[in-house]
């Protein structure tokens, strides 16, 4: 059985509806530190669990025999200014309780997501490699760069099966964004039509790889189902599909909403946006495990409006 911790964040809540689609309701439980939305709720088991508490993770496992775990609890990079001491007990000793409880023989395998946050101000900007410079320059990146460096330590010296993904900044519909400084790519679409306008906290200029949600989604299942010896890279394969600017995002709805406003307004989230990468290169994962994203920016738009047309006026 499958165990999702985090299950009501962004990627969370989407990557628990679409395994249960895969393998069945019950085969997916779904876990928080907070009640779930009835779509999760009513779709297959919900348990309350703290991400940090060791015995309340390991209390599950046992109670459903749970073999893959996917640990997708964390505070993004733009809470986790504000929260610095959180973000980094939470991130860390999530991550801790997990690869222990693989390194025990209680998880087979298991998926830790990291992030382009893992790259700082010395990264090269466009088409990062996979091998680079990383000196983050938020709490996220840097509880990321050394989740990442733990992940390969606990492979290599306990042979536990996590595998890692670096996400650029992931647009849904779905559920309300978590936190990050790319979640002004999903505000946008919300604001576009419930007031035909948007200020956007980071200036019009701000390049950044980003993903639509069932792409991230889509990689995150293959990676998990590859064979073990083609997963070659056990800190983190670096993952991308496009990279816009906002001006752009802005340019693209416009094509649907023609009176639609963009107002440019940096707040702090400019800085993290600044010390991000432009592009990324993730020929390694399309080489290793044949990844290939389907969204380009026009299909973003048109799938974002097009449900959030649809879900705003059954409101
Ligand atoms: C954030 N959405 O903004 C997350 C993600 C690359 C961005 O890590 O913090």
């Amino acid at each position: 059985r499958i165990l999702i911790i985090g299950a009501c964040g962004q990627i969370g809540t989407e990557l628990t509806l679409k395994l249960r689609k895969i393998n069945g309701e019950k085969a997916v439980i779904a876990a928080d530190i907070r009640k779930g939305s009835k779509e999760l709720t009513k779709s297959g088991p919900f348990e309350i669990v703290n991400a940090m508490d060791y015995d309340s993770i390991l209390k599950t496992i046992e109670k459903y025999k749970v073999t893959d775990v996917y640990l997708m609890a964390a505070m993004l990079s733009a809470t986790g200014e504000k929260y610095p001491d959180k973000a980094w007990e939470l991130n860390m000793n999530s991550l801790f309780n997990v690869l222990n409880l693989a390194k025990e023989g209680k998880i087979k395998k298991l998926f830790w997501p990291s992030s382009i946050a893992v790259f700082g101000p010395t990264t090269p900007k466009e088409n990062t490699p996979q091998e680079t410079v990383m000196e983050p320059s938020t709490v996220y990146g840097i509880s990321k760069q050394a989740g990442e460096r733990w992940c390969e330590y606990y492979f290599n010296k306990y042979n536990v099966d996590v595998r890692s993904l670096r996400y650029p900044g992931i647009i849904s519909w779905k559920t309300n964004p978590g936190g990050g400084t790319t979640d002004y790519a999903i505000e946008i679409f919300h604001k576009a039509i419930l007031k035909g306008t948007y200020t956007s906290f980071l200036n019009k200029n701000s390049k950044l790889p980003m993903m639509y949600m069932d792409d991230a989604i889509d990689a995150t299942i293959k990676i998990m189902d590859t064979a073990a010896e083609k997963v070659k890279i056990r800190s983190s394969y670096n993952l991308a599909a496009i990279s816009f600017t906002p001006e752009e995002i802005a340019n693209e709805i416009k094509t649907k909403i023609p009176a639609f406003k963009i107002k440019y307004h940096s707040d702090f989230r400019q800085a993290i946006a600044d010390s991000w990468p432009k592009s990324i290169d993730d020929s390694r994962a399309r080489s290793d495990w044949d990844w290939q994203h389907k969204y380009n920016l026009k299909k973003i738009s048109q799938t974002m409006l097009d449900n959030l047309i649809l879900k705003y006026k059954s409101e």
